[in-house]
């Protein structure tokens, strides 16, 4: 062999082999999720995760990061915005601060049953939401089952709205959940998630509201003991991606991700319907007082002004959201 043709093979071995590591070098993307590893969501994401990796063959890993390792919520939707961290899961409602229209999906009492939720979530509306976050340096990639949110407090039951008159109540970092808890006299007090436990515990707060796998998993119901079944929203569990560094993905990849997200749904809501039976058994064995609202008229009542308060969009879209069979 002459030099000529020894140095052309070395080049093709040395080209083939760079190939073929490239190629062996996944694409490791970050997901942070607020939940312990064992809550529905968290298990959702992993099953989302799973999915990717095994139908990208091993090309796409999603690392996630659960029990707020990576910050609260409001903090990680900046880091998603800006593309440090690629994925969340979240709660729509500290979202809304950053896409203002995604506040006609947390309206209290919007929807007539969870069915009447998923089909706003899964049809047209939901998908002109996901078109409406890109401006903002988001990718809508899926949704998941929020539940119920109930109020609960550390001083007394509470059976119709007046009883939480003077109440500090914690909500999510939302001013429309600000404007709902004002507008029911209590007074209302945005703070992460992760700070809630021991505001209850030392008085800075007198409750908050959520959903029972959260009332039970955070351990809110050991020194918050009167829950209230109102049901007032159910704002949905969203999974959003970053724009920037979801850059890196082919078109066709992310349409992957996003039918992998598509396809964890089920196995979220099974999930989730299972944990919101323990959660409540739980509680129930701990003696809290919970209070069952049969008629939710003057709930309903007391927060209609919200709904008069909102823009002409939101206003619309809640006129659509009611008409979806
Ligand atoms: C939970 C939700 C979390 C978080 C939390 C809160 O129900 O799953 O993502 O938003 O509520 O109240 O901050």
């Amino acid at each position: 062999m002459n030099l000529k043709k020894a140095l052309a093979l070395a080049l093709v071995l040395v080209l083939a082999v760079t190939a073929v590591t490239a190629q062996k070098k996944p694409i490791v993307l970050r997901l942070a999720e607020t939940h312990p590893a064992d809550y529905p969501t968290t298990l959702g994401d992993q099953r989302f995760a799973d999915l990717v990796k095994e139908r990208s063959k091993g090309r796409i890993v999603i690392e996630v990061y659960p029990g707020s390792q990576l910050g609260q919520e409001k903090a990680v939707i900046e880091q998603v915005q800006f593309g440090a961290i690629d994925f969340t899961r979240v709660s729509i409602s500290p979202l809304a601060s950053f896409v203002p229209v995604f506040n006609a999906l947390q309206l209290p009492y919007l929807y007539r049953s969870e069915d009447h939720m998923w089909k706003v979530l899964l049809g047209p509306i939901g998908k002109e939401l996901f078109a409406s976050l890109e401006p903002s340096g988001f990718i809508g990639i899926g949704w998941f089952e929020p539940g119920a949110r109930n109020f609960y407090n550390s001083k007394r039951p509470v059976s119709k709205p007046e009883d939480l008159k003077g109440l500090k109540i914690r909500v999510q970092e939302s001013e429309l959940m600000v404007g709902m808890v004002q507008g029911l006299g209590a007074v209302a007090t945005p703070m992460p998630y992760g700070e809630v436990y021991s505001g209850l515990q030392t008085g800075v707060i007198d409750g908050a509201e959520n959903n029972w796998p959260s009332y039970e998993s955070t351990s809110h119901y050991e020194v918050a003991k009167f829950y209230t079944l109102d049901e007032h929203t159910r704002v949905p569990e969203i999974i959003i991606g970053s724009k920037i560094s979801l850059s890196k993905l082919s078109a066709k990849d992310l349409e992957l991700v996003k039918q992998a997200a598509l396809d964890a749904i089920p196995y979220q809501r099974k999930l989730w319907a299972e944990r919101e039976k323990t959660s409540e058994a739980k509680v129930r064995a701990a003696g809290n007082t919970i209070t069952v609202i049969t008629d939710k008229a003057p709930w309903q009542a007391a927060m209609k002004p919200l709904y008069d308060k909102q823009p002409a969009a939101i206003r619309y879209l809640v006129q659509r959201i009611s008409e979806v069979k």
